[in-house]
Parts: C-alpha cells; structure tokens; sequence
C-alpha cells in the first residue's frame, strides 16, 4: 500500500516538474527567434511598459491602450506600467523583470535607454515572453551584438523634427543664432531629433550657437534656457525635442522678459501645449499620435502570439502642426 502511494506521489512530481519545464521553455528557432507563438493557455497577458507618467505624452499612450484593450476585452488583459523620473533606467529594467516573474506572454516596451534594457529583454525573448519595441528604437548594434531581433513599431523621429524645423526657418534670417535643447543622450530617439533640427538649420544657414540636454524634463529645460539666453541674448529660437522642454523653456523666456523675442518649437502635441500654440509662444510641434503608438505594438504581439507571422518593423505617421 505504501509503495504504491510513494509510486503515485513520484510520478505525480514528475508530471508537474515536466510541466514547469514546459512553461518556461525558450523559443526553439534559436535566440532571437519572435516568429514562435508561444502557447497561451487563456487570454494572453500583455504587459505595456512605458516612461515617465508624469510626462502627458505617456497618459495619453496608456488612455489609447486601455480603450483598445476594453474594446477588445475578450482577446486579451493588459497590465500598464510606467516609471517616475524620465531618466529611471534600473526602475525601468526591474519593471521588465516584475513582468516576466508575473508571467506575462508579451512585452510592449518604450525603452527610457536604447542600449541599457537591451540585457534584460533578451532574457525575457529567452524566456519565450514575445517583445515589442515601440516609440523609441532600440540600438541596432547592440541588438546585433546580441544576436537579437525585435520589431520596432514608431515614427522617423529624424524626419519629423527637420519638418518642424523647416518650419520655423521660414520665419527667421540665414546666420540667426538658435540654440537646441536635446532628449535624454541615451535615446535613439533624441539622437535622431537632433540630427533632424541640424539638417534643417544649417540647411537654412542658421546658427547653432548652444546644443544641451535637458533630458527630456520640464525644470531641467527651464534652468538649460535661462542659461543660454544668458550666454546667447541675441537667441532667436528654441528647438526643443519634446513638448515638456518647450514648456520649460517658454518659462525660462517669460522670467527673462524675452516671450515672443525667441521662437519656440517642439515635439510630441500634448494638450498642455495647445493654449501656448494658439497664442504663439510656441510655433510649432509634431504629433506623433501617442495614443494609437502602444496599440500598434500590442496589435503586433496579438499577432505573434496567434501564430501569424512575425510583422516587420511599422513606421508610424508624425505630423507637422502650426500655430493655428
Ligand atoms: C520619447 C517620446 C516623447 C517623450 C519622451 C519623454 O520617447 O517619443 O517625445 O516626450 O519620450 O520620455
């Protein structure tokens, strides 16, 4: 009798430690591999990563996650995280890391780094969670350099920061001095912005007197600008690489007295930004349309992991808008 309890309970451990296996398994076509639809037992958990929730860009990217996931509430849940501080990398990683011990089947991440979190997503496509990279690309290199492949779903940054730039040039003078405030130095995003405000001012023959970040933070941008009104009082124009720097940069100009002397742009079209257009002080931004961005990227995994074919990476419209 006992034998055959102690037969039974053996093989009732096998059964489970087999299964264990199987759930953590890694995708068979080798690392990197996001073409295997892992198997979902259930609605598929999703988990939307993004950065700062303090920045509206972000709100306004949960708000059109959540309303694609109500709308099809019986395809899949969605777990949406964020971090406090736009420059929080290791606060970003451990999300990631939360979400795979939580054991969600895929990742829709905004990487606050492009090279930092590449580490920790390659563990989790080990792990078989699919992955998607949306907004901000991750660094090619380093993806190579890791053997991985993970489709990215966002806009040309490069391209839509020259047409704003473009933009403002029409209402300056060739060898006017301006200045750029940049995104946090670690973002391919950032980078590609501000390569897309220089193509268009030197184009222009303008003068790019001061270029610095403020890592894409509100206060920083505002101590950045009155440093450089400061330095620079002859400045004509301020090419901010998203909204919230151009709202501290438009209070740098009010304190200073300079409003409407010093053109500003900038880039994202949150609502907070929308009164400041009306009344010109800042002249332009792009809108990226951050509430379909994560929805696009939570499309593709729901395509990965009902077997579809891996989708290639997805460039995503970025608009121009004016002063209305
Ligand atoms: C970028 C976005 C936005 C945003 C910024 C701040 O990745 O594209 O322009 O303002 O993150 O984190």
């Amino acid at each position: 009798m006992l034998s055959r309890f102690i037969t039974l309970a053996v093989a009732s451990l096998m059964l489970v430690i087999c299964a264990c296996e199987r759930a953590t398994a890694p995708p068979t076509e080798g690392e990197g591999a996001v073409s295997v639809a892992p198997e979902v037992a259930g609605k598929p958990r999703i988990a939307l990563i993004m950065k700062s929730l303090a920045n509206e860009f972000f709100l306004t990217m949960e708000n059109g996650a959540r309303a694609h996931q109500q709308a099809h509430a019986d395809q899949y849940e969605l777990i949406a995280q964020g971090i406090k501080d736009e420059t929080d990398v290791s606060r970003q990683i451990q999300l990631v890391e939360q979400m795979m011990a939580q054991g969600v089947n895929a990742l829709v991440i905004a990487p606050a780094d492009s090279k930092a979190l590449v580490s920790v997503l390659k563990r989790a496509q080990d792990a078989g969670i699919v992955v998607i990279n949306i907004d901000n690309k991750l660094d090619e290199g380093v993806l190579a350099e890791r053997g991985l492949k993970i489709p990215f779903v966002g806009p040309d940054n490069r391209k839509g920061a020259r047409q704003v730039a473009e933009y403002l040039v029409q209402q300056l003078k060739p060898g006017d001095p301006v200045a750029i405030v940049e995104g946090a130095p670690n973002a391919y995003n950032a980078m590609q912005r501000k390569l897309g405000f220089e193509e268009a001012l030197t184009a222009a023959g303008m003068k790019i007197v001061s270029s610095q970040t403020a890592n894409w933070e509100m206060a920083q941008a505002n101590q950045v600008v009155s440093g450089m009104i400061t330095e620079h009082p002859e400045l004509k124009a301020v090419l901010c690489a998203n909204d919230s720097m151009a709202l501290g940069a438009v209070a740098a100009l009010r304190a200073a007295g300079k409003l409407g002397e010093v053109k500003v742009v900038g880039f994202d079209n949150i609502s907070a930004v929308q009164d400041l257009l009306k009344q010109g002080e800042i002249i332009a931004t792009a809108d990226q349309h951050a509430d379909q961005l994560a929805v696009f990227g939570i499309k593709f995994a729901l395509d990965i992991l009902a077997g579809k074919q891996a989708p290639a990476d997805k460039e995503t419209p970025v608009d121009l808008v004016r002063k209305p």
